[in-house]
This record gives structure tokens, C-alpha cells and sequence, in this order.
């Protein structure tokens, strides 16, 4: 058996798309991801910001970051609460289904930071709360494929 060996990349530019609609979670969901990332070794120029209204809006700037071949990995940041509307599935099913698209498509990670929970409080609960912070896991994510795709190359 042989097991490829996948070293820690130090540094790598990385591009967030986060979602405007729910931003007192998304913006929280953003400075998780910018805080990790920046612990983990990025500095500010390796950090590229891109709004988008809603989370249907972002595998296409997704799709449109992978093009520009500039990053080596995007995390996709967002929040859809169930409570608050009645087409929750839908986008759901956009936002995750693009996403994995664009990964597939283009060959560059993508990362899937974006909460789908019934209410607001459950949401709360994940930037920070008793479930953890998912825009630090999002990075933490982002940094390791970057690391596995590396070691695959
Ligand atoms: N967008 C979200 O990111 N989260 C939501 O919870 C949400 N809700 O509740 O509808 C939402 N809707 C907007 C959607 O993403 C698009 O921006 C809109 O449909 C225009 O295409």
C-alpha cells in the first residue's frame, strides 16, 4: 500500500464569496474564516473578498474566481434559514449543487461554508456558539485540500 504523503502549504491565495442576505451571521461566518486563515499563515494580500447578494448568487462567482486560475482554493460562506423563507430548499439545492459543481468543473477547491439550519438561533450557535465556528472550519478545509491537491500533483 502506498500513502501519498500531504505536506502543510504555507501560503496560498485564497478567495471568499460570502453572501450578503443574513449578514449578521455571514459577517461573522467571514471574520472566522479571515481569522483562522490568517493565523494559519496568510497575510492580507493572500485574501481576496468577494460580496454577492444571496446564496444563490454565489457558484457563479465561484465559478467566476476559479477562471481567473489566481487561487488556489475558494470558500463559499452563507446562511439559509428555514424560518425565514419559503423557498429555503430551493436555495439549498442551488447554492450546494453549484458549488460542487464549480469544484468538479474546474479542478479548484471549493469550500462549503454555507449554513442551512431551521432557525437563527441554530445559526448563531455555529459562528461561535455551542456547535463551534463554521467560517474557522471553512478555512481550516481550505488550507488542507490546498495541502491534498499539492500533494496530487
Ligand atoms: N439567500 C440566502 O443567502 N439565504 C436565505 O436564507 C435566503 N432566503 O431566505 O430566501 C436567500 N434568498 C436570496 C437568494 O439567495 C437570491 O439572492 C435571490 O433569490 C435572488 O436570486
Amino acid at each position: 500500500m502506498q500513502v501519498i504523503k500531504v505536506t502543510r502549504v504555507e501560503k496560498a491565495p485564497v478567495a471568499i464569496v460570502v453572501s450578503r442576505f443574513n449578514s449578521p451571521i455571514t459577517d461573522e461566518l467571514l471574520k472566522g474564516a479571515v481569522d483562522r486563515l490568517r493565523e494559519l499563515g496568510l497575510g492580507t494580500e493572500d485574501i481576496t473578498v468577494l460580496y454577492v447578494p444571496g446564496c444563490v448568487e454565489i457558484p457563479l462567482a465561484a465559478k467566476k474566481l476559479a477562471q481567473t486560475k489566481h487561487y488556489a482554493a475558494v470558500i463559499a460562506l452563507g446562511a439559509v434559514i428555514r424560518g425565514e423563507t419559503s423557498h429555503y430548499d430551493y436555495v439549498c439545492e442551488q447554492v450546494s449543487a453549484g458549488c460542487q459543481e464549480v469544484m468538479l468543473e474546474t479542478g479548484l477547491p471549493v469550500i462549503f461554508g454555507v449554513l442551512t439550519t431551521e432557525n437563527k438561533k441554530q445559526a448563531e450557535e455555529r459562528v461561535g456558539g455551542s456547535h463551534g465556528h463554521k467560517g474557522r472550519d471553512a478555512a481550516d478545509c481550505a488550507m488542507e485540500m490546498i495541502s491534498v491537491m499539492h500533494a496530487v500533483k
